[in-house]
């Protein structure tokens, strides 16, 4: 097995390299990595061993639809290719392009939500997401006075990365634990959140606790808007298929010999906010409602991405 490919996915199950952008990166370059590398001439062993590498990477962390777009963009088209080489030269020229899209998304996508903010504004942002963070810098750097409230995010506690982004870059930040939401909703403006997948039908998939922000933001009528970019929106769900909610390890959340053995622990990594509490959603081709995003799965990705 290429080790860059191992390497890689390795990074990802241990949240060496997180965020569901991020993510789709990393898979998009394992896959031209994979093809730089790739040494045989047969074709037949070439598809073999391309499934088995995309399976270690999409293996890593099962919630994020972006990864399993950023490798299937990658290694589009290269199973029909009439030899090796031209396989290896198709995956290198997808996952460059995926690559550079994710970014200039990422950017879009900060120039248009900052529009939505306002002088004075007070946010709530929750985990840590770059997308999300990149709208309130923007709005920051334009000059707008605004405020942030943090949450901790636990287990993992994002929200130190979060806290120290948006101070590096100048914003009023402040860090709260993550059941102080419902108490700060009062003095709260807007949220803004990222997404690690969204269903056709709207609903956004995110860090677990997303669902109680938006719950608390819409019991004080505070709009709530996801920052994501459109390889976040999941073309499988259009069948039917259910997002997989990642569990990840108890010593996550307790310390050894810290309660008693009998005690069960669940640590869910993501939830689910169903799209009538999401005002939202800030996308590199616009501010786009929940109701929107069947019709970008279908122009964007067609049947075609599906088929591979
Ligand atoms: P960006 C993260 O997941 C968070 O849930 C965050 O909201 C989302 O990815 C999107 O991140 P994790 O990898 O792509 O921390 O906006 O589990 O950076």
């Amino acid at each position: 097995m290429d080790q860059n490919v191992v390497s890689i996915s390795q990074d990802i199950r241990d949240m060496k390299i997180r965020g569901a952008g991020r993510i789709a990166r990393a898979g998009a370059d394992a896959m031209g990595k994979f093809a730089e590398g790739y040494q045989g001439k047969d074709m037949a062993a070439f598809r073999k061993d391309l499934d088995e590498a995309v399976g270690v990477i999409l293996g890593s962390r099962p919630t994020a639809v972006s990864l399993w777009n950023g490798v299937q963009s990658s290694i589009s088209g290269a199973k029909s290719a009439g030899s090796v080489d031209e396989a290896k030269g198709i995956i290198t020229a997808n996952s460059a392009r995926f690559i550079a899209e994710s970014n200039e998304a990422v950017h879009r996508i900060a120039q248009i939500g900052a529009k939505r903010i306002e002088d004075g504004d007070t946010i709530v942002t929750h985990c840590n997401s770059s997308v999300a963070i990149g709208v309130i810098t923007e709005a920051h750097r334009q000059g707008k006075d605004i405020k942030v409230y943090a949450t901790e995010s636990r287990p993992w506690r994002q929200g130190i990365l979060t806290v120290n982004d948006l101070s590096k870059a100048g914003v009023d930040t402040t860090l709260i634990i993550d059941s102080a939401v419902r108490l700060v909703m009062k003095k709260v403006d807007k949220v803004f959140v990222g997404a690690d997948t969204i269903t056709s039908h709207g609903a956004l998939v995110n860090k677990i606790g997303t669902s109680q922000v938006a719950l608390a933001a819409k019991e004080a009528r505070v709009q709530f808007y996801t920052c994501s970019e459109t390889y976040k929106f999941s073309p499988i769900s259009l069948e039917g298929d259910l997002v997989k909610i990642e569990e990840r390890e108890v010593s996550e959340v307790v310390r050894p010999g810290e309660i008693p053995a009998d005690v069960k622990v669940y640590n869910p990594v993501f939830d689910v906010t169903p799209a009538q509490y999401i005002d939202g959603i800030v996308t590199e081709l616009g501010l786009i409602s929940p109701g929107s995003v069947y019709d970008i799965l279908q122009r964007k990705f067609g049947t075609e991405i599906m088929k591979e």
